[in-house]
């Protein structure tokens, strides 16, 4: 089964990620996953630190001359702030020792007071430099290695932001296709409706020069989905229960929805649903909408697979004034200032798609295995043609 796993502190020397169960003979260039980590790294509202990360990564093993050997391949992902100066040395130092300035005014809305109270930590950098969003960045490198994947079944994941705050695109707006996601990337928003764009951006200007942050909504697609993926015998093997887990792992998500979820539990029952047809010409079932968003009984049905995400504003503040407490003299104060950024919605919508896709590739193998691409592609096409 696919796999993966991420290591690495946001201010430490790198981040690290392996992904296992992966077929032999899949493409996949180091050009390709930098590509996708530079998406990541787009949108209007991010801080200063984006123009410094430049997400330096090496392919440490699983691939030869440009192909997965189908052992386990492991990526390195430097943060350019450790090498571009000595800043953080000290601080995330692996070798014993101590900080000179433990941070004890812990930042309501991040994991600083639980994380502290759990492992028994005085400091809440112990437990902020994992939480931190920066960890995303291996996601998104297994991701565009999933995407790999599954582009070898026809499969395309992409995103974009359809609320900013409270800016949103209108009801029925037309949503984007795979071969429109430049378009959806060129928006400094990531949104694919001009005209929201432009109120999204004016949004995140009026809030930035309050020194406050803001949340959003974004929606997955994913095109060419083949039928069958999850089960609906077991909880934890339906395809929507396991897309909304690993949506909602995405630091700041505190929503998950498949299709129209939360609009069609106001709908009658006889509005709520999507009809089904055969269609004569290309001998296949369709369905007239995607309210159930491309799952039925925890399986895909081929059609669109919808997914949105909800992430709350930033709890980081450019002007604190969140009300916190002093772990070590429990005076209280406000949370400390950090430099942050306004909004990081537009990049949540990469992360996003990289998790859709790694449940999507992970279920997909387990479907149709096979060591091999090719082996893997024809079980997959010996399935089709069975519909
Ligand atoms: C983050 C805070 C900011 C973001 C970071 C996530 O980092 P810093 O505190 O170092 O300025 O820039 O995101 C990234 C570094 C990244 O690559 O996405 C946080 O608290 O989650």
């Amino acid at each position: 089964m696919l796999r993966f796993l991420t290591a690495g502190e946001s201010h430490g020397q790198a981040l690290v990620v392996i992904i296992e169960g992966l077929p032999a003979g899949l493409a996949i260039t180091v050009e390709q996953i930098q590509a996708e980590m530079a998406r990541r790294r787009l949108g209007f509202g991010r801080g200063p630190r984006q123009r410094f990360e430049v997400d330096d990564l090496t392919l440490l093993g699983g691939v030869r001359h440009g192909r997965t050997l189908g052992s386990p391949l492991a990526i390195e992902i430097k943060n350019t702030e450790w090498f571009r100066s000595d800043k953080w040395h000290d601080e995330m130092d692996p070798a014993p020792g101590a900080t000179k300035a433990p941070l004890t005014q812990v930042r309501p809305g991040h994991a600083d007071l639980a994380g502290m109270q759990k492992y028994g930590f005085t400091d809440a950098r112990d437990v902020l430099e994992r939480a931190s969003a920066r960890e995303t960045a291996a996601r998104v490198a297994a991701g565009a290695v999933a995407k790999a994947l599954l582009s070898t079944l026809g499969v395309d994941v992409i995103s974009h932001v359809i609320q900013m705050g409270s800016v949103r695109v209108p009801d029925g707006a037309a949503r984007p296709t795979p071969d429109q996601l430049d378009r959806v990337d060129d928006s400094q928003v990531r949104c694919f409706d001009l005209a929201a764009t432009d109120d999204m951006i004016a949004e995140i200007k009026a809030c930035a020069k309050e020194g406050d942050s803001l949340g959003g909504v974004v929606e997955v697609l994913a095109f060419g989905v083949p039928v069958g993926l999850g089960s609906h015998v077991h909880w934890d093997r339906k395809l929507d229960a396991m897309l909304a887990q690993a949506v909602m792992s995405i630091q700041a998500v505190k929503g998950v929805e498949i299709g129209d979820g939360f609009e069609v539990a106001g709908r009658r029952g006889s509005a709520a649903h999507d009809p089904i047809s055969w269609d004569a010409d290309a001998k296949a079932y369709r369905r007239g909408s995607t309210l159930a968003g491309g799952t039925e009984g925890g399986m895909s049905t081929g059609e669109l697979l919808v997914v949105r995400a909800a992430m709350k504003p930033l709890a980081t503040l450019n002007k604190p004034t969140l009300a916190t407490v002093d772990t070590e003299t429990k005076e209280s104060g406000v949370s400390f200032k950090e430099r942050t950024d306004v909004t990081a919605v537009p990049a949540m919508g990469v992360v996003a798609e990289t998790m859709v896709s790694l449940v999507l590739a992970g279920e997909a193998q387990r479907k149709f295995g096979g060591d091999s691409v090719d082996e893997f592609v024809r079980n997959a096409e010996a399935f089709a043609a069975t519909l």
